[in-house]
Parts: structure tokens; C-alpha cells; sequence
């Protein structure tokens, strides 16, 4: 992956990269230690409680077992930390011009892999997770304009033991769902790198977390963004307080779809009846 920092990074070469290169690449000394223990301080202790596994494919289990792959969604909640990661400046700076000067956060979670924790299938991300089944989405769709870009700010080490997020160079050229014949674990290569770490990839590369077969966490704060026009996954406006939305930076109020309103009641009878209903 080409490696970039605060200080060479650029945003124009790097949307090459993501359409046309590699698919993803790597940004170093965004944030400081202090932001990184304390990201990862409140995502180890929300994920606490999340110690047994009590359901397995929709079936309850006799005795809970031990969880090990958490999620923690809507971090926008947890601690203003994470406001000042999903909206980091070279976020925003590359991100407009590979999404939009609009555009959106669909999501902001951590996935926690612990020693000995599973790895997931090959995959592409969110709006086209489910191109398994390809005839579900309009006719023709490609990858050749982008409506998803992934950001994974690594909290542990990467490394090829614990896990480190696997991924095929070049495969987002191709948007469609990885199969045994592509051999992707022959063909991977591994976003490696070192707490505070960025991984910035656009989700249409075949990609998915390893195994953990380390004796530490292998943690990762992973943001979705979206053009202002996709359905984001989380209803983050839902699912916040009044105040922090009151409160919200400019580029945090884009992030949260806020700048645009769509689906609206236009028709005015029908949204003078909507408001009496509440
Ligand atoms: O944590 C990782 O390495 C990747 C996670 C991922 O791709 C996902 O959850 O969709």
C-alpha cells in the first residue's frame, strides 16, 4: 500500500489509488497517542459486557460462549474523541473529492477481535454487501464511480498473526462478490501497521478481517462514508442526543445527513397532517 502522512499527503493521487491502483492506502501520524488510548480505553469498555455469545445462526444456546468478535456501533455517542476522527481534516480533504463536497458518514464502529478470535468471509462493504445477490441493484452497476469509502483506524497492532485486515489489490475494478475460484487468500495482501494507524480503502475491494492468533486485542475503528444520496446503515440523527446534534460541528452535521433532508413531505396538506400526528 503507499503510505502517506499528514504532511505528503495527496488527496488527488490517493483517489487514483482507490479507483484505479491498489484500492487502498495507508495514512500515519493523524492522531496522537493520547487520542488512540483514549478511542480505545472506551471501546474496550463497552464491549465488556459483550463477554458470551447467548444466540448462534438466530437459535438460542444453552450456555452462553465466550464472544470473540465485538462490535461497538454509534461511537458518535461514546466520547467526543471519535467526532474528531470521523471528521479529521485529511479525512474530509481526500474524501470530497472521492465522494462529494457533500458527502456522508454511514456508519462509525469498532470491531474487537480478541486471541484466538474468528476471521470473517471475503467481502465488499456497505451499500454493495449484499451483491451477492447483484439482482437486488440496478442493472449494470459498477464500481467505476465510488459510493462507499472505508476508513480503519487501528487501535492494536496489525500484524499478519493478529489478524490484520486481508484485502486483493485491484479487485475493486470489478464489482462483484469474491468466489473460491479467485483464490483470495493465495492472492491477499494485509493492510499491517501500528496503533493510530489509518487504513483507507474504498469498500468495493475484496476484503475481510484474518484471525487473531496473536495474545493481544486486535481492535479497529471502522468508518463508513457515503455520497449525501446513499441510505446510510446506521441511523446515527436517531440514535444521538438532542444536544450533541444541536451542538454538532459543521462538517459533523454533514457527516449526520443533516444538510440533506431528503426523503421531505412536499405535499403540504399531507405535512400539516404529519405534524399534528406527533
Ligand atoms: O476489522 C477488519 O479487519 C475488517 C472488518 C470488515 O471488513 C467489516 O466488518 O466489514
Amino acid at each position: 500500500m503507499k503510505r502517506y502522512t499528514a504532511d505528503t499527503v495527496e488527496p488527488d493521487e490517493i483517489v487514483q489509488e482507490l479507483l484505479h491502483g491498489k484500492g487502498a492506502v495507508l495514512l500515519s501520524g493523524l492522531f496522537t497517542s493520547e487520542q488512540i488510548t483514549e478511542a480505545r480505553d472506551i471501546i474496550m469498555r463497552e464491549s465488556e459486557a459483550q463477554d458470551k455469545v447467548t444466540h448462534f445462526q438466530g437459535k438460542a444456546l444453552e450456555e452462553g460462549h465466550a464472544n470473540l468478535q465485538r462490535r461497538v456501533w454509534n461511537l458518535l455517542a461514546k466520547g467526543a474523541v471519535f467526532s474528531d476522527m470521523a471528521a479529521h481534516p485529511v479525512f474530509m480533504t481526500i474524501l470530497r473529492k472521492f465522494l462529494g463536497t457533500e458527502f456522508i458518514m454511514g456508519s462509525i464502529a469498532a470491531n474487537r477481535i480478541l486471541p484466538n478470535g474468528p476471521g470473517q468471509e471475503p467481502h465488499v462493504d456497505y451499500p454493495y454487501w449484499d451483491f451477492h445477490t447483484p439482482e437486488t441493484h440496478p442493472h449494470g452497476l459498477n464500481g467505476s464511480f465510488p459510493m462507499n469509502a472505508q476508513i480503519s483506524i487501528l487501535l492494536d497492532p496489525f500484524t499478519e498473526e493478529s489478524g490484520a485486515t486481508a484485502y486483493v489489490p485491484g479487485s475493486q475494478k470489478e464489482l462483484r462478490y469474491p468466489v473460491e475460484a479467485d483464490n483470495f487468500y493465495d492472492k491477499c495482501e494485509r493492510m499491517l501497521g501500528q496503533p493510530g494507524d489509518v487504513a483507507l480503502f474504498y469498500g468495493v475491494a475484496w476484503h475481510c478481517a484474518m484471525p487473531n492468533k496473536s495474545d493481544h486485542d486486535r481492535s479497529a475503528i471502522l468508518i463508513n462514508y457515503l455520497p449525501k444520496w446513499v441510505k446510510p446503515l446506521e441511523d446515527m440523527p436517531a440514535a444521538l442526543p438532542d444536544d450533541f446534534i444541536a451542538t454538532a460541528s459543521p462538517d459533523i452535521k454533514q457527516l449526520l445527513g443533516l444538510n440533506y433532508p431528503y426523503p421531505e413531505i412536499l405535499d403540504q396538506a399531507a405535512a400539516t397532517n404529519a405534524a399534528g400526528r406527533v
